[in-house]
């Protein structure tokens, strides 16, 4: 399988600037299921793409996408999973921009914990509904609800969108002057702005829970929440972050394909929709990077 269905030159490891890495990954689950089928469900519907984006101008295949072969992890306990994704992506040469599709939002700590090899310090941006901001869930502390908790012992951390927490995380974070948390009811692009521009790290990793997304958007998915952002604004968010930061990599999490009717997994029209969509937001984060 390819991204994109490119030909061989566009698509092969050496050439390739960016690199699609799909996880298959989900444990303890909130509320729905069906997140191991996500990154995919989205590599399927990339042969729907177009070459060319309008927006930015950008012949996205030019540079070369790269698709590994999907990382299945879900026998793995969320030690080993860490652990297994930190070794795959420490082995991805640092010249090349990885691009994540996930799995639960857990597989984040791996993928972050891999860039810190060849990457001193970095921040990291958050786009959720949730802060994950839990210091353990479901007696483990790699759990998808403490991804946060575990990446700002090491990174400055930038949430955008959120609208769900509880009374705990709210204090942890009101205390700890490395989150900057911006609800999803306050958001405006210039607080985005000038929270990119109060970060110390001149680098960044893009994290992008799809339940960031309005319901109206994207609504496959665990836990999702009514109050979200809109496409446009949340590619203006993007827009900022290569504009103003070195962008070292990014992920797309949370997407949750299958539903379960008569004990039988399936994809709904409105999952392959939603998978095109978030498909499409990875030529627009190409191309965002390709421009910058
Ligand atoms: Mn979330």
């Amino acid at each position: 399988m390819k991204w994109m269905n490119l030909p061989e030159e566009y698509s092969n490891l050496e050439k390739s600037k960016f690199v699609i890495l799909p996880i298959s990954y989900e444990k303890d689950l909130t509320f729905g299921v069906g997140t191991s089928k996500g990154a995919m469900e989205i590599v399927k519907s990339s042969e729907h793409l177009e070459y060319y984006d309008e927006e930015f101008d950008c012949e996205v295949f030019e540079q070369g996408i790269y698709l590994e072969n999907e990382m299945k992890l879900n026998s793995e306990s969320p030690e080993s999973m860490v652990t297994k994704i930190k070794e795959k992506v420490e082995s991805i040469e640092g010249d090349k921009f990885l691009i994540s599709l996930g799995g639960d939002h857990s597989v984040t700590i791996g993928l972050v914990k891999g860039l810190e090899k060849q990457n001193e310090k970095f921040a990291v941006l958050q786009i959720d509904a949730h802060s994950d901001f839990r210091d353990s869930w479901n007696g483990s502390r790699l759990n998808h609800a403490c991804v946060m908790k575990r990446l700002v012992e090491s990174h400055e951390i930038v949430q955008v969108g959120i609208r769900s927490q509880d009374k705990d995380e709210k204090e942890v974070i009101a205390n700890n002057k490395s989150i900057k948390t911006i609800y999803a009811w306050e958001h405006s692009i210039n607080k985005v702005k000038k929270t990119l521009l109060n970060l110390k790290s001149d680098k960044l990793y893009i994290t992008i829970d799809v339940d960031g997304f309005d319901p109206s958007m994207i609504s496959c998915t665990g836990t999702p929440e009514p109050g979200g952002l809109f496409w446009q604004q949340i590619i203006e968010i993007l827009k900022l972050c290569f504009e103003m930061k070195t962008v070292i990599g990014t992920d797309i999490v949370e997407f949750a394909p299958e539903y379960v009717i008569d004990g039988k997994k399936q994809i709904s029209s409105r999952a392959r929709s939603e998978a095109y969509s978030l498909a499409k937001l990875v030529s627009k984060i190409i191309c965002l990077k390709v421009k910058n």
